[in-house]
């Protein structure tokens, strides 16, 4: 049986092909430079969805990593010291688009045009495309006990995360808007460390499941706290890219997926 759309999004609370919905998504982004949109996914949906993500769970590439809060290689040229080479780890499990089963209800989301035309309308550009390498698409993202995403700013200019499985506890999404301009190069040391050294305050925000998370993460640097209780915290990543044809570096591929294809 060939499912829909209409399977998996609430279309009463989050009706994607609706202009005037639009707009107000729109809007919301450009006001908070975050959207939540609670209750995007069918509740029975969701309960499908977490079954398939659990069943390949132990097909998960884990890793434990050290990187810079930009995602980059270290500069010889300042201390080690300097907030730029500051290390900060991560540690958590993916599974790429490839090993989601072809009929997902996250292949179904992903690749409809409405919903594709939805995103691309509240993020402002005409038409996204899917990535050209077959694992960076669609991501789901496994945080046992105590794994968790270091602060970081993202590569690309926007994120769409769902939530499937929220932890006991722990496993909060917290974020700092604006920190930096990346466009400008401006990398905003003194901001950087002062949310490092906890002496800034940051956003956080309570997500429960089936919630859609938009945000512009190249400039608004963001964690994940440790999941906290023996319950993982389960969160897809839907990924495009504003040009057609356009792969993943290699280097971002090994580093978060342990292969290239
Ligand atoms: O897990 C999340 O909520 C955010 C994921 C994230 O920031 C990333 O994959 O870059
Ligand atoms: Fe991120």
């Amino acid at each position: 049986m060939t499912m829909a759309l209409s399977d998996f999004i609430d279309f009463s609370s989050c009706p994607v092909w609706d202009p005037a919905f639009t707009r107000q998504c729109a809007a919301g982004l450009e006001s908070d430079g975050v959207l939540t949109l609670p209750g995007f996914l069918q509740d029975d949906a969701i309960d499908m969805l977490v079954a398939e993500a659990e069943a390949r769970k132990q097909d998960a590439y884990f890793t434990a990593s050290s990187h810079n809060v930009y995602l980059s290689e270290p500069r010889p040229d300042l201390d080690a010291e300097h907030i730029y080479n500051r290390q900060i780890t991560s540690s958590k499990g993916c599974i790429t688009t490839d090993q989601v089963p072809e009929q997902s209800g996250l292949k179904v989301i992903y690749s409809a045009p409405e919903f594709r035309q939805f995103i691309a309308t509240i993020v402002g550009r005409p038409t996204l495309y899917e990535y050209a390498d077959p694992l960076s698409s669609i991501n789901v993202h496994y945080a046992d006990e105590g794994q968790e995403l270091g602060w970081h700013f993202d590569n690309s200019e926007f994120a769409i995360t769902l939530l499937l499985q929220a932890p006991h506890s722990g496993g909060q999404f917290q974020y700092v808007r604006d920190l930096r301009d990346a466009t400008a190069g401006e990398m905003n040391f003194t901001g950087v460390a002062a949310v490092l050294d906890g002496e800034a305050t940051v956003e956080k925000l309570a997500v429960t499941p089936g919630t859609l998370l938009l945000f512009r993460g190249r400039n608004s640097m963001h964690r994940v706290t440790p999941t906290i209780g023996e319950k993982t915290r389960i969160l897809v990543v839907l990924a495009y890219n504003t040009k057609p044809g356009i792969a993943l570096s290699e280097a971002a591929r090994m580093t978060f997926f342990g292969r290239l294809g």
